[in-house]
């Protein structure tokens, strides 16, 4: 293997799943860093890592490390990713990869000029199913692509007395729900489709102005704890739901649905695109199929088994049709994609993970978003976006 080691900042929900994707490809993680001394501790043992970090220059200096994985709140990514690229540490950061476009077009400045690999993690690109789908877009077998709609709800913030630092805008940005599950349905279906945004029309609202926050902190989709906790009101202007109407370049339209508050959606994806060739549709809840429309000929459902997948496919998938795989292995296939270009010291074109220019077009899809919405118009976006 490529010997490259790991160190990863952050240590709630998501920061053990990287860790956990990494020893499965044999990346040795040589220790993690938690918003404490005392949380770095707590984290290293529960994980069986031997390095708990007391802070983020004592992890820079660790010149073991050749990769940081940053996976603390949002608005830590900026700071970090920037630390980290200056210590020459390649870096794959949650998204969003930072809170406003201004930060994130200098973080693709800053991994260009440091020349070093720079990634987002829009893992739901990685299911094998949705490799197909692109593979399946862009070869032309959909036709001309006239529409792309979808949805990505969850219920984990239905209650006022659910929270979490994501729904605080100060942590997490402006934009919540949009920012949080909507972008992975935009950088999904962008990549699956090859369309570009030429304009967003947004519609958002919140459901509950005011929520009741636990005293201490709260990880995200952790149950609620027994008993009653003792909470202070807090007012929250981050949306819980809305709409965004997109035209894409070329004419083709499409809506997206996001909300955090729809009981029985615990992390639901779903899209449909439809062309003058035929339509796919997906559901993150049943990842392992592929519903496949036709005008003229019965619709198929195709379940993932690399024998029938395309090569792009089946390479994302490990096991045999009907074992299935779904969220962990996603992260697992990014982090191949990454540390295999690491290795390969292909050109940075040449990356088949989501990169910060990604990232970049994402967060820079948020603002037009925000704006729309608050200007209750249709926004250009700038530029390419794809
Ligand atoms: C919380 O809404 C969250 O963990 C997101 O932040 C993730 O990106 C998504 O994978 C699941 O939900």
């Amino acid at each position: 293997m490529h010997g490259l080691q790991a160190a990863v900042v952050g240590t709630g929900f998501i920061g053990p799943v990287h860790v956990e994707a990494l020893r499965r490809l044999c990346v040795n993680v040589r220790g993690v860093l938690g918003s404490s001394g005392d949380k770095s501790r707590v984290a290293a043992a529960r994980l069986g890592v031997d390095t708990a970090y007391a802070s983020l220059e004592a992890l820079l200096a660790d010149d073991q490390v050749d990769v940081v994985h940053i996976t603390s709140p949002n608005y830590l990514h900026h700071e970090q990713t920037a630390a980290a690229l200056r210590a020459g540490k390649h870096v794959l950061c949650e998204k969003p990869l930072a809170m406003n476009a201004e930060e994130t077009a200098s973080l693709v400045a800053l991994a260009a000029e440091r020349g070093l690999a720079a990634g987002v993690n829009y893992n739901i690109r990685f299911y094998p199913i949705c490799v197909e789908a692109r593979e399946r877009a862009l070869s032309g077998s959909l036709g001309d692509v006239w529409s792309v709609v979808g949805s990505y709800v969850q219920d984990w913030l239905t209650r006022p007395t659910d929270y979490n630092w994501r729904v605080l805008a100060d942590r997490a940005g402006a934009l919540r729900a949009v920012a949080d599950i909507g972008t992975h349905w935009l950088d999904l279906l962008l990549h699956i489709s090859g369309l570009e945004v030429e304009a967003v029309m947004a519609d958002l609202s919140t459901v509950h102005p005011t929520r009741r926050r636990p005293v201490g902190e709260v990880e995200t989709f952790a149950a609620s704890a027994a008993g009653a906790p003792e909470t202070e009101p807090v007012d929250i202007d981050t949306e819980d739901q809305g709409s965004v109407l997109l035209r894409f370049r070329g004419g083709a339209h499409g809506n997206l649905w996001v909300s955090q508050t729809t009981p029985g959606r615990k992390n639901c994806l779903r899209f449909e695109i439809a062309g003058s060739g035929g339509s796919l549709a997906w559901n993150s809840e049943n990842p392992n199929e592929l519903w496949m429309g036709a005008r003229d000929e019965p619709n198929a459902l195709m379940l993932r088994d690399p024998s029938l997948l395309s090569g792009a496919a089946a390479g994302r998938a490990s096991l045999p049709g009907g074992h299935n795989e779904g969220f962990h292995d996603t992260f697992k296939e990014c982090f191949r994609a990454f540390y295999e270009h690491i290795a390969s010291v292909a050109p940075a074109e040449d990356a088949a993970y989501p990169t910060f220019a990604d990232g970049h077009r994402e967060v820079a899809l948020c603002e037009a978003i925000l704006r729309s919405h608050r200007e209750q118009r249709w926004v250009a976006t700038e530029g390419d976006n794809a």
